[in-house]
């Protein structure tokens, strides 16, 4: 059964506004995501009814708070099929959870000499931390290379990788750029049998398709609210258990002890442990009705919407000649994400979005935090980038095709 996307679309508020005159087309979904009014009045009701810090109040309204605070995490839990709260941190957003995990784990397992692997088709979130600790423990950072379509993981290439034993793989789910949707499982069945640890980045995967932690089998899991219907400022940085109570804790403070006196302390349970100061508590029970809605629209006819628009898309830009578009073609659609990057022979992807931003079309252009992706794999300084959710319609990726006719009519492209 098909989504029913007239009526979604009535629960976003934002897809009624304009911009530069027109009906919005809100096609950057990968940068963020737009937000259900569900979302919107949680944390309006939080304010307004029941605003009180956590884990500390004997009054009402901060037990409320408390509740609600720990109620979202359940959920996400349940929602990526982690056991149970104590595996789920939140963080601001998916950087900072990959931070987390290379500045307390990687601190304490990664040694000179040691190496990590991660792609080529990384977000500079999950390149940069991984430079910075093989920098400051002098540990070996190498690449799983892309194949000869610069579109997929060549499987030979991470095969030769795991041979040198790294201590960690560190991966992303679906790639921003490409769209690819790379096969973690299988990549952390091969890891763990060379002995390594492995991180997933879900940023891209967590909002459109079902996530389960421990069918993937991920020791690590990172990811952001604000890509899925969610606040800003919310991320979970998931690991098994195990792993997490190894971890020492990267920032001191209140809510992170169980007790201190002059010289020591000792740590909270967890996930406690790893969430020192006061939490971004209205954000985080925004995350709640997230992903209940989410949940009730269901992860798998989401995937299938996605997949049908973007079939859509790569039809309707396979025939428009001087377009180039980056990533799998529709033949491969289930293994491709609801990302499409594109790119017109002769015209920079600023002067593409900015056409496209007069006629009320979002879409994202630049190196999408994955420079070495785009300038030195794929050969390009920029790339134009549409990428759907689950309120997009066909008529919209219309919208971007005409889009496309009036760039090449401005700058006179056949
Ligand atoms: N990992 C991937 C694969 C991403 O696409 C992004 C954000 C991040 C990590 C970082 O997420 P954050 O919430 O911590 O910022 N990607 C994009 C993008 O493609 N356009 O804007 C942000």
């Amino acid at each position: 059964m098909g989504i029913d996307v007239k009526r979604i679309r009535r629960d976003f508020p934002i897809l009624s506004a304009r911009m530069n005159g027109k009906p919005l087309v809100y096609l950057d979904n990968a940068a963020t995501s737009q937000k259900p009014r569900q979302v919107i009045e949680a944390i309006y009701k939080y304010y307004t009814q029941y605003n009180a810090n956590i884990h500390r109040g004997i009054y009402a309204i901060a037990e409320k708070a408390t509740q609600a605070y720990t109620d979202s995490k359940a959920k996400v839990a349940k929602h990526i099929n982690a056991s149970s709260i104590e595996e789920i941190v939140y963080t601001r957003n998916t950087t900072e959870a990959i931070n987390l995990a290379a500045l307390t784990w990687g601190e304490a397992n990664i040694k000179k000499g040691d190496r990590i692997l991660i792609s080529e088709m990384e977000h500079h979130s999950n390149m940069v931390p991984w430079q910075l600790l093989s920098m400051k423990k002098g540990a070996k950072l190498d690449y799983i290379k892309l194949d000869s379509s610069n579109s997929e993981l060549d499987m030979q290439s991470l095969g030769e990788q795991l041979e040198k034993k790294p201590k960690l793989v560190a991966i992303t789910h679906v790639s921003n750029v490409l769209g690819t949707i790379n096969d973690v499982k299988e990549i952390a069945k091969m890891a763990h049998k060379h002995g390594a640890k492995v991180l997933v980045d879900g940023a891209q995967s967590a909002p459109h398709m079902k996530v389960d932690v421990k069918d993937i089998d991920a020791d690590f899991f990172a990811l952001s609210a604000h890509k899925m219907l969610g606040p800003t400022g919310i991320g979970v940085l998931y690991a098994k258990r195990d792993i997490l109570e190894h971890m020492e804790p990267l920032i001191g403070g209140g809510d992170m002890i169980s007790t201190v006196d002059f010289y020591s302390c000792t740590w909270n349970s967890l996930p406690w442990k790893f969430e020192a100061g006061t939490s971004n508590i209205a954000d985080a029970i925004g995350f709640g009705p997230a992903i209940d809605y989410l949940d009730r629209v269901g992860m798998g006819s989401i995937r299938q919407h996605e997949e049908k628009l973007t079939k859509y898309a790569l039809e309707s830009l396979e025939d428009m000649k001087n377009v180039k578009v980056f990533g799998l073609g529709k033949e491969n659609l289930k293994k491709r994400g609801a990302v499409i990057s594109f790119g017109i022979k002769g015209v920079h992807a600023h002067d593409i979005a900015q056409v496209f931003d007069s006629e009320g079309i979002a879409i994202r252009a630049g190196h999408h935090c994955a420079m070495p992706l785009v300038t030195q794999r794929l050969g390009e300084s920029a790339l134009a980038r549409m990428s759907f959710y689950l309120y997009n319609e066909e008529k919209e990726v219309d919208k971007a095709v005409q889009a496309i006719e009036k760039v090449k009519k401005i700058f006179r492209i056949d």
